[in-house]
């Protein structure tokens, strides 16, 4: 081992690479670095989007074997004392879903922070049904932290309509009671009226999070730098109530410096100062 005169913060994303940079661990590394956190990356799939067919999703899950040896490989790098905060964003298949399941069992990990991304456009219906139940079953319970957007609000909680903060309070109770992890709900451009307004709760304190919207369209990559740097805060050893409110802040203003391409939605920019 070499003596290190910086000793940064480490966190560990297992996300999916969306190859046009806006999602997936591209944004959760440009996160990290932002936040002056120490990246490391599990690479779940590959995300390509089809110009050529309205820009869906072409997915490709990374063979089981060789996300079991990326974290095999990390966690034997990184000592818990070092390492001991993971996020967890597209995983995509039930059979990924086992193997992060019986990977993240090797370690105590005090921060597990969940992006619970429950359908990628493109899949089969079926499958991503079995991947949700998987989500649900193996990976939920795992979680300290969870950051569920509007549409997994609803599959979470199993309400049959979110379309108040009042709602959002009470699926943001219902998520937590049924996972014990704290809950970060994102009303996001989902709820009328001029605030981005997201709840935290954690079994004690409920909390709304609010700021001016920045338009009425959803933005790339803002769901998966929230969860980032949600992780980042909590490995740089903020309190949960902290690291949310610093997320959602750096989040507003990544989406404010978003940058637009021939793609049909803008991408975060985490990197504006
Ligand atoms: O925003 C969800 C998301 C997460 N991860 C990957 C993605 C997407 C959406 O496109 O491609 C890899």
């Amino acid at each position: 081992m070499t003596s290190a005169q910086n000793n940064p913060a480490i966190a560990l994303t297992i996300a999916g690479s969306e190859a046009t940079g806006g999602a997936g661990a591209q944004a959760d590394l440009k996160t990290f670095q932002q936040l002056g956190v120490f990246g490391i990356v599990a690479l779940s799939c590959i995300v390509s989007f089809d110009p050529k067919q309205d820009w869906n999703h072409r997915f490709v899950p990374v063979d089981p074997q060789v996300i079991a040896d990326q974290l095999e490989a990390i966690t034997a790098a990184y000592q818990p004392t070092q390492l001991d905060t993971v996020k967890i964003g597209m995983l995509g298949t039930p059979a990924t879903i086992d193997t992060v399941a019986q990977s993240l069992a090797n370690r105590d990990w005090k921060n597990v922070v969940l992006d619970p991304v429950l359908i990628c456009k493109g899949q089969e219906p079926g499958a991503a049904l079995d991947t949700d139940q998987a989500l649900k079953a193996q990976i939920l319970p795992k979680a300290s932290f969870v950051t569920p957007n509007h549409f997994e609000s609803l599959s979470l909680s199993g309400l049959a309509e979110i379309s108040t903060v009042e709602h959002l309070k009470e699926a943001a109770q219902r998520i937590y009671d049924a996972s014990g992890a704290t809950v970060l709900a994102k009303g996001g451009v989902r709820l009328a009226g001029s605030e981005a307004v997201d709840v935290f709760y954690d079994g004690t304190s409920l909390e709304v999070l609010s700021s001016p919207k920045v338009g009425e369209v959803a933005v790339s990559g803002a769901g998966c730098s929230l969860a980032a740097a949600v992780a980042a805060e909590l490995a740089k050893g903020a309190s949960p109530i902290d690291a949310a409110r610093a997320a959602k802040h750096f989040v507003t203003k990544a989406i404010q410096a978003r940058v637009a391409s021939q793609a049909p939605f803008d991408a975060v920019w985490q990197g504006a100062r």
